[in-house]
């Protein structure tokens, strides 16, 4: 398959958010990669040689270059091709996506882990995150009462980029999330865990290892 074997490198892991806001980036912007699948728990020795600090996603481009933080990696492929222009909220205003961005990934994501960690042993010692998260979403159920989208008109860099890490904690404890009265979240989050293109990003792919045959990434519809 030389057709793939020249492609970027495109390590993954299927259930990380990171990995699939990288994912949904690349899928919308046609941009074609060799996706490795890798676990956590045994990450390879190219993998850990490619990018030292052991996350993904990771990309190595043709050039040798490497990104390793899933929001470049969002940004390099946009930047390639970005037909449903995810990128006009952060070109109308930087500082504020980023604003977004850092509260997303600080400390929301901070409340996230708390409170899914402590979900699974003692549901009330995550309260504290649960409510902290809460007060979060409450904010961006107000944001999406307008156009269903946290992006402006339509969705685009802010809601991918955060849509995999409300989906996350929901699944600490859906009942409590349902029962929330956040009714733009819960049709912003329904319609894209029933999208084509969560889906899509979602496909099962076998762990990598350096003698299987590439994958290409996003696999034809
Ligand atoms: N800031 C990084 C964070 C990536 C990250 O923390 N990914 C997790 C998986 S969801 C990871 O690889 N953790 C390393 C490990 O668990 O060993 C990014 O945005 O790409």
């Amino acid at each position: 398959m030389a057709h793939v074997d020249h492609l970027p490198i495109f390590w993954s892991f299927r259930r990380c958010p990171y990995a699939m806001r990288a994912r949904l980036a690349i899928a919308a912007s046609g941009q074609k990669v060799q996706l490795r699948e890798i676990l956590l728990r045994d990450k390879p020795a190219d993998f850990l040689a490619t990018s030292p600090k052991g996350t993904v996603p990771v990309l190595k481009l043709e050039n040798g270059q490497v990104i390793d933080e899933s929001r470049d990696i969002m940004f390099w492929a946009l930047g390639q091709n970005d037909p449903e222009n995810w990128l006009a909220v952060w070109r109308q205003n930087p500082a504020l996506a980023m604003v977004f961005l850092d509260r997303l990934d600080g400390a929301f994501k901070h409340d996230l882990d708390r409170y899914k960690y402590a979900s699974r042993y003692n549901r009330d010692a995550g309260s504290a995150h649960r409510d902290s998260g809460g007060t979060f979403l409450t904010e961006l159920d107000q944001d999406l009462q307008q156009t269903g989208a946290l992006s402006g008109p339509h969705l685009g860099l802010l809601d991918f980029a955060s849509l995999p890490f409300v989906r996350q904690f929901r699944i600490a404890d859906p009942d409590w999330f349902d029962d929330q009265s956040w009714p733009h979240l819960h049709a912003w989050l329904g319609g894209f865990l029933d999208s084509a293109r969560f889906r899509l990003v979602m496909q099962k792919y076998p762990q990598w290892n350096p003698d299987g045959l590439s994958i290409a990434f996003p696999p034809q519809p």
